[in-house]
């Protein structure tokens, strides 16, 4: 069974007991910044701690203080007790951080729905939030930084753009940059959305860097608050979710969020930008503050759940590089078809489980359907291409 048709079910048993869910994210469960100078610090380490003790330190201090993610990439994963509920014309997340006036060091945040209930964020159930940069930042990013010989070293990172640089120690730090509890690791690589440089050195100098704030969609770019209250500008739509090509993804509610380092660059004496990290909250409360309590009324819409499932759920699967892009198949229960998008025509074949070829015909470049209808529930192999994959009608 899983949890999409046990909601009912739940509904009573957690009505029955006495634990109400909170809006706050309930435990991280990966915590891995990259390299930075407030790392071991924020949250501290301390000789023996390895990930995992690392990842409950950040859920202590995310949720009582702060976290440090350090440079670009360094991320954390949190989860919720409940499922966040994407709620119509509301933003859904409200994520604190540190940023004060010409202080913004924007983190990417991305969302996941647990699709296959086995309460981890999978790769494949991912979609990153579209803030006001996402036409400015380089997609496909990725940056290795490179363990230091000596803790009072520069950390050296270099990108996959041809660029390079150093992580560079400072007078008022003097801890080990690099994470204690990945001294194993020769290097670190991190692999995302680069958004644009928001540091401006307005001295000319290189000794007073501000870091204006953007529009929309990302963490620790705007106050908390603003007018009394939770800053609108601090809240994140999960209608904003877009999928690997950059297309809108209706979620009917988000299970992890995950929060990396948006921008690499460094801005003189204050260091590199990095994100920090505090509560990571469910917006619809009936009351705001340190102690917000989840507003219950709200629930899933069940058509957006049912449409999402069609689309992303388990009848679904894909079949990578054909025409250098990843094809998903999907089975629409309400028509018995299976449905594609191809980038470019080609030949798709169905057979059965005792080999038996039921279909075979050209598609063309678009949406395309074939109709299963008539045949019974089961697994059926798709051949795109000469491609293979399954796919079950249910
Ligand atoms: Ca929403
Ligand atoms: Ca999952
Ligand atoms: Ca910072
Ligand atoms: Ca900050």
């Amino acid at each position: 069974m899983n949890k999409n048709s046990l909601t009912f079910a739940a509904a009573i048993i957690s009505a029955a007991t006495i634990h109400a869910a909170s809006p706050v994210h309930d435990r991280v469960l990966e915590y891995v910044p990259a390299p930075g100078q407030f790392v071991n610090t924020l949250p501290e380490w301390t000789q023996g701690d390895d990930a995992t003790v690392m990842a409950e330190k950040a859920y202590a201090a995310s949720t009582q203080s702060m976290i440090t993610l350090g440079a670009y990439g360094g991320y954390m994963i949190v989860g919720f007790d409940h499922t966040v509920v994407n709620v119509d014309g509301k933003r859904d997340l409200y994520i604190e951080g540190n940023m004060h006036s010409g202080g913004s060091e924007p983190g990417v945040v991305m969302v996941a729905y647990d699709i296959n209930d086995n309460g981890l964020p999978d790769d494949n159930e991912w979609f990153e939030i579209r803030g006001s940069e996402y036409d400015n930042s380089q997609p496909d990013y990725e940056c290795t930084y490179y363990r230091p010989e000596s803790d009072d070293d520069d950390i050296r990172w270099t990108d996959n753009q041809g660029g390079e640089g150093y992580v560079s120690k400072n007078m008022s730090h003097s801890q080990p940059y690099w994470p204690q509890w990945l001294a194993d690791s020769e290097t670190l690589v991190f692999r995302g959305t680069r958004l644009p440089d928001n540091g401006v050195d307005q001295s000319g100098q290189g000794t007073y860097f501000v870091l204006s704030q953007f529009d929309y969609g990302y963490a620790d770019n705007a106050p908390n608050i603003a007018n009394g209250s939770w800053n609108e500008d601090a809240k994140i739509d999960i209608d904003w979710a877009v999928d690997s090509k950059g297309n809108t993804v209706k979620m009917p509610g988000v299970d992890f969020v995950k929060i990396y380092t948006g921008v690499n660059q460094y801005n003189g004496w204050l260091g590199e930008n990095s994100t920090e990290v505090c509560r990571v909250i469910d917006a619809h409360v009936t009351q705001e503050g340190s102690n917000p309590v989840l507003d219950e009324t709200i629930t899933i819409d069940q058509s957006v759940l049912d449409a999402f499932l069609a689309a992303y759920g388990n009848g679904s699967s894909s079949i990578t590089d054909i025409n250098n892009s990843n094809l998903r198949i999907y089975f629409d229960p309400a028509t018995g078809c299976a449905n594609f998008n191809a980038v470019a025509s080609g030949l798709a074949q169905v057979y059965n489980q005792g080999g038996t070829m039921l279909y075979s015909k050209t598609f063309a470049p678009g949406d395309n359907s074939i109709d299963l209808s008539r045949y019974p529930c089961g697994l059926y192999l798709i051949h795109i291409d000469g491609k293979t994959t399954k796919i079950l009608k249910r």
